[in-house]
């Protein structure tokens, strides 16, 4: 059992058609569906063209720019009533989604992490298929997708004031992996890469800043010439880059930040390690860390610290 992977987050946006060009013409997603139900309102939903989950985005409109919730998959079926006691035995208030509430997925369950981010976890995801299909497929998509067209979601980043609880909570109760750190002078925790059952870094990473914030979502590229041609991209259709194209010491990924028209902060992320489930955690000191976080610059930047959603 266990959770396997980062499966879509879910956000609000003050101009959901601005976003949207953005996301479909910049980053160059998917625009998968656009509904408008009595609760969530104006909701589009938006996949990279190598998912094969129904979405890995959904924004809808709402005057304040925010996450609703983040979702990770599960396993097997059965693993949702094994979450369920746990998260109840750690004294989680546990609620249950039934199939229909949701588009694109069946039952889950929702919670709150110690750090006050709203969490799902779904088993039962409607696949819907990547663009080449599953007959002869091409190995690369049309050429002339627009932006910078991502195959897949990569990670997330989210705040915590407690590192250290946010980072046992996801590790005792939801079984993830601590595969680095980086620790103070007096050995907390403030920051945290955890992985699920992927071979990577991180599927999520948990940094010191306020409760309830998300600090930027990623998009994986497959080597550092696409990061550099995401960057050309960016800078031609004028978006703010926040920080890169650099390097990462934690995870030793290429990176860019930048932000999307209404400041959400977007990732685009390759390179990194692979990542056995017996390794070692690797722990950065809070001396090192400008290393750690842009291994060529060496900065611990304030606006990349403080700014979130
Ligand atoms: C990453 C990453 C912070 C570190 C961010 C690191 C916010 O985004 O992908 O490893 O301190
Ligand atoms: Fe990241």
């Amino acid at each position: 059992m266990g959770i396997l992977r980062l499966a879509h987050i879910d956000v609000r946006t003050p101009d959901l058609d601005l976003a949207t060009a953005y996301y479909t013409e910049v980053m160059g997603l998917q625009q998968v569906q656009r509904t408008n139900d009595a609760e969530l309102g104006d909701t589009v939903y938006f996949k990279c063209w190598d998912e094969e989950d129904h979405h890995s985005l959904r924004m809808r409109y709402n005057p304040r720019t925010g996450m609703d919730s983040f979702t990770f998959r599960v396993e097997h079926e059965d693993d949702l009533h094994v979450y369920e006691k746990k998260l109840a035995d750690y004294g989680a208030q546990v609620s249950r989604v039934s199939k229909g509430e949701a588009v694109g997925q069946g039952e889950s369950i929702r919670f709150e992490v110690p750090s006050g981010q709203i969490m799902e976890l779904v088993w039962d995801v409607e696949k819907t298929g990547n663009i080449l299909g599953k007959s002869n497929p091409s190995p690369v998509p049309p050429p002339d997708l627009p932006g910078i067209a991502p195959p897949r979601m990569d990670h997330m980043l989210v705040n915590a004031e407690e590192v250290g609880e946010a980072a046992r909570f996801f590790q005792d109760v939801l079984g993830l992996r601590l595969t680095e750190q980086v620790l103070d002078g007096n050995g907390h925790q403030l920051g945290v890469w955890l992985a699920g059952r992927t071979n990577s870094p991180h599927d999520i990473a948990i940094v010191n800043g306020p409760n309830g914030a998300l600090h930027h979502w990623a998009y994986w590229l497959d080597d550092w010439d696409h990061i550099r041609k995401a960057a050309d991209t960016l800078a031609y259709n004028g978006v703010q880059i926040d920080q890169g194209p650099t390097r990462h010491g934690v995870t030793r990924g290429n990176t860019i930040y930048f932000f999307d028209p209404l400041g959400i902060r977007n990732e685009v992320f390759t390179g990194g390690y692979w990542v056995d489930p017996d390794q070692e955690i690797i722990t950065w000191t809070e001396q090192e860390f400008g290393k750690g976080l842009f291994y060529y610059e060496n900065i611990v930047s304030q606006r990349f610290l403080r700014m979130h959603t």
